[in-house]
């Protein structure tokens, strides 16, 4: 329990800042409620809550100024057999770890748990992060190497993500190996700079955005354990698209001859409006502007040939040097990624009233970093466009657009795809679609050569109309 000195100098504290109201419910709670607003409070760096609340009270839209042009990007046939070699090697050597941020709250999809436990696999039902795990135990058998997998969460979901890794026997992979550690949080705020109490003994915290990642690698010493590791590169993926290749031998490949601290890969966008962050120099730095932040004239320009002036899109596949993020958090108190604001529904209880609040229209502020805000930060940065229909189709929406049934559509066609290439008799419709549901393992293939290296394969579609290729 906290001296009630102590608990004085911190209401002190909270109430120069002008946040006295989170203290409304002090003599109502027991020891443990009040241990449990104190652990709250303390997340909440109230050196920065002035520069804070001026972003919260800054409605005015925020289309980025200054000079803004398309980013030059690297294609596919820019890559060599080098690049590829130099990746490979690196990997073999131990010196690439495979990241995942998985600490959203996934509120769009409207899955209650862990968005990697989601089962996405369109024949086996395979869970997003059984996926990504045995597209990991493919890498190292084919690298004769041992991987890393770090993963993010965040205190809403980490205790749920780890017990799931373990009941689920870690997918095969050495428990040694996979690493979980949180990110940080930032409050909810009223429209008003009040920070929101989410009950009467918890503040109402959310995710600090992916952003938080950089800071949280060096404040969970996880930057300490890659050192230790000797891994010099992390594979950066979001955990909501499964055609991820987890590590990109030619990716870090290229990564790496260019001396680049953060690459990037991208996808021709598939229309103006697309809702992935754009590519773009500003102001002579390489650096993304968010869909909603892109003014609409320069999402529908185009070149003179009638293509897409802005047609670069983020797929928020990076690889990024340790060395980067250690140079960047090396003065912790310093660094900062600039904060982007949302309004939210935010559930609360009223500190005037004590009611419980559950609003049906947007009435907080949250606020996030994200992790494409490094790109500037960074020396010789590099973005690689790859094939859509090869790397990305997340899974964000229950129904609709970036849906579970377009993103197993996509991992589908995928399949058939590879498949076909290997000799494989997919029967097809009319417009081409493949008629069978197509599922490959990573473990029997990580890219399309894998299978064509094997061929000929001979393989028909189950009573269900269902392909599943296993190792
Ligand atoms: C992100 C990008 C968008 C595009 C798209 C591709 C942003 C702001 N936008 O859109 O430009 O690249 O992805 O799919 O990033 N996460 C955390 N902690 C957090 C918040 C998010 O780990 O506090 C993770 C989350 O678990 C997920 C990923 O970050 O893996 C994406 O988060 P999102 O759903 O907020 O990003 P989205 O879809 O708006």
């Amino acid at each position: 329990m906290t001296p009630t000195r102590d608990v004085q100098s911190i209401r002190d504290a909270f109430s120069a800042a002008g946040q006295d109201h989170l203290f409304t419910f002090w003599d109502d709670l027991n020891s443990d409620q009040r241990d449990q607003l104190l652990a709250d409070l303390a997340a909440i760096r109230l050196d920065a809550l002035p520069d804070l609340l001026k972003i919260v009270a800054d409605t005015a839209s925020h289309a980025t100024g200054g000079s803004i042009e398309p980013a030059d990007v690297i294609t596919r046939d820019d890559v060599t057999a080098e690049h590829r070699e130099l990746g490979e090697s690196l990997i073999r050597r131990g010196k690439v770890a495979p990241f995942t941020v998985a600490g959203g709250q996934g509120t769009r999809l409207g899955y209650d748990g862990p968005k990697g436990a989601f089962r996405m696999s369109p024949v086996r039902n395979k869970p997003l992060f059984q996926l990504f795990a045995e597209s990991i135990r493919a890498t190292e058998s084919r690298y004769d190497c041992e991987l890393t997998w770090y993963i993010m969460t965040s205190p809403i979901n980490n205790a749920a993500t780890a017990s799931y890794f373990e009941d689920l026997g870690y997918f095969g992979l050495n428990p040694e190996r996979v690493v979980f550690f949180q990110q940080g949080v930032m409050p909810s705020f009223a429209n008003d700079g009040k920070i929101l109490l989410a009950e009467k003994h918890r503040v109402a915290l959310s995710p600090d955005g992916h952003g938080g990642s950089l800071l949280a690698l060096a404040e969970t010493g996880m930057l300490e354990d890659m050192a230790d590791r000797g891994i010099d590169h992390i594979s950066y993926f979001q955990v909501d698209n499964p055609l991820v290749y987890c590590i990109d031998p030619a990716f870090v490949g290229l990564h790496a001859a260019s001396k680049s601290e953060m690459s990037s890969k991208c996808v021709s966008k598939a229309d103006d409006f697309e809702r992935v962050g754009n590519f773009a120099v500003v102001d002579g730095k390489l650096g993304v502007i968010e869909y909603s932040d892109l003014p609409e004239k320069l999402a529908k320009a185009k070149n003179a040939d009638g293509s897409r002036k802005f047609d670069a899109g983020s797929i928020a596949i990076h690889v990024i040097s340790r060395s980067f993020v250690e140079r960047l958090t090396a003065d912790r108190s310093k660094f900062g990624l600039p904060w982007h604001r949302a309004n939210k529904k935010v559930g609360h209880v009223d500190t005037a009233s004590g009611e419980v609040v559950d609003p049906s229209e947007p009435n907080a502020v949250k606020l996030e970093a994200f992790i494409f805000d490094a790109l500037p930060l960074s020396k010789n940065p590099i973005v690689l466009e790859v094939d859509r229909s090869e790397e990305f189709s997340p899974v964000k929406n229950a129904t609709g657009v970036d849906s579970v049934e377009t993103s197993r559509r996509d991992m589908s066609r995928r399949a058939a795809r590879w498949l076909k290439a290997a000799g494989a008799k997919i029967p097809c419709n009319s417009d081409g679609e493949p008629t069978p549901t197509c599922e490959v393992s990573p473990l029997a293939a990580l890219e399309a050569d894998d299978l064509k290296n094997r061929a000929p394969i001979n393989i028909a579609a189950d009573k269900d109309g269902c392909i599943y290729l296993d190792k």
